[in-house]
């Protein structure tokens, strides 16, 4: 059977998870039966929501009555290694292997400690038939959130930020000023609302008094992240307003007014490397940073980073604070009305 045809479907059917499953893997399955008259999908299914059935689940339920008895020939094609621990649901290695399917082909293996092989283990050791690794690529690219959470113990961190033709990402003195266009504030507020969380630095809670909520797109608001080491900032700025989730990182004890969740951070240690570790374990699985400056060098100088989406417009400033150089890899260069949107990887 064309092992890449289905998995391409499976994972096509992960992506209609996109959104609500996080900070969950999008993740979809395809059964196929075969026999002399050639291979027919007989079910299909995907993960649609946090907390809801996995993608096996649905798709075994999605068989017609008349198709059940075709299971124990059938090829399941997941786009995760089946999971084995009993969680919001129960293991789906264990439903596989109750529907006695002859055979699972799996994109990638799960990096969640509570699974980690033990599903394809418990398939083998039932005496199905496992295949690892078809379009291996695909589905990491498809959840690189979820693999970097879970591989690197820390968020996907995304790096935003807008610069002039000359260079400047802000006027001199930090003045704000507007450099992209309306359409590519458009486009950032639909990032907004596909990340969990959106971060800010202090001069830029500061300077620009940003609201980091999604006006100009559908979605959910966000988690607000704003840096304020030395807790000088003003709790009348927007970020304050108790809108919406926000967690504020600094060295200082907190005012006990403050309409936010304080963490203090221990002064004799580094910033960044506590600040990643704590939304790690407040299991945000990516944070979209947009600046200012002195924040996105600080991730561009750890090497603690994983996209930037850098905007050139053609305008020009003459003077003020110099844009951080893109580095990685270009991945995608487009237009958006009269602003060039790069974006970098940095693997
Ligand atoms: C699967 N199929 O469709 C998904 C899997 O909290 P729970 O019980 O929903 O478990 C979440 C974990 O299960 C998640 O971190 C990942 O390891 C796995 N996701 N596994 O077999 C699925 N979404
Ligand atoms: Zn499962």
């Amino acid at each position: 059977m064309n092992h890449e045809l289905y998995m391409t479907r499976a994972l096509e059917l992960a992506t209609l998870g996109r959104g609500f499953v996080s900070p969950n893997p999008m993740v979809g399955c395809v059964l196929v039966y075969d026999d002399r008259t050639g291979p027919r999908i007989i079910g299909e299914g995907w993960h649609q929501r946090y907390g809801g059935p996995h993608a096996e689940v649905n798709a075994v339920r999605s068989v017609r009555p008349e198709d059940e008895h075709l299971l124990p020939q059938a090829t399941a094609y997941v786009t995760l290694e089946p999971c084995s621990h009993y969680g919001k649901t129960p293991p789906c290695a264990d439903l596989l292997v109750e529907k006695r399917v002859s055979r699972v082909v799996v994109c990638n293996d799960d990096p969640n400690p509570l699974v980690a092989g033990r599903g394809l283990t418990r398939l083998r050791e039932a005496g199905i038939a496992v295949e690892t690794g078809v379009l291996a690529e695909r589905g990491r690219e498809l959840n690189r959130r979820f693999f970097t959470q879970m591989e690197q113990q820390r968020p996907y961190i995304l790096l935003k930020w807008a610069e002039t033709s000359d260079g400047f990402i802000g006027g001199p003195g930090g003045q704000p000023v507007s450099i992209s266009g309306p359409l590519a504030q458009r486009l950032v507020h639909r990032w907004r609302a596909e990340e969990p969380a959106i971060m800010v630095g202090t001069n830029t809670a500061r300077n620009d008094n940003p609201s980091l909520n999604v006006r100009l797109w559908h979605g959910l608001n966000p988690t607000r992240i704003v840096i304020d080491k030395m807790g000088t900032l003003p709790q009348s700025l927007h970020v304050f307003d108790g809108s919406q989730p926000t967690l504020c990182y600094t060295y200082n004890e907190p005012p006990a007014d403050m309409q936010a969740t304080c963490v203090t951070l221990n002064s004799g240690k580094d910033f960044l490397s506590q600040l990643l570790a704590d939304l790690h374990h407040r299991h945000i699985q990516s944070v979209l940073v947009e600046g200012g400056v002195a924040l996105l060098s600080s991730f561009i100088q750890a090497n603690l980073w994983d996209e930037m989406r850098v905007f050139r417009s053609p305008k020009m400033l003459g003077a003020g604070v110099p844009a951080p150089a893109p580095s990685g890899r270009l991945v995608s260069r487009e237009m958006v009305g009269p602003d060039e949107l790069s974006i970098y990887r940095a693997r």
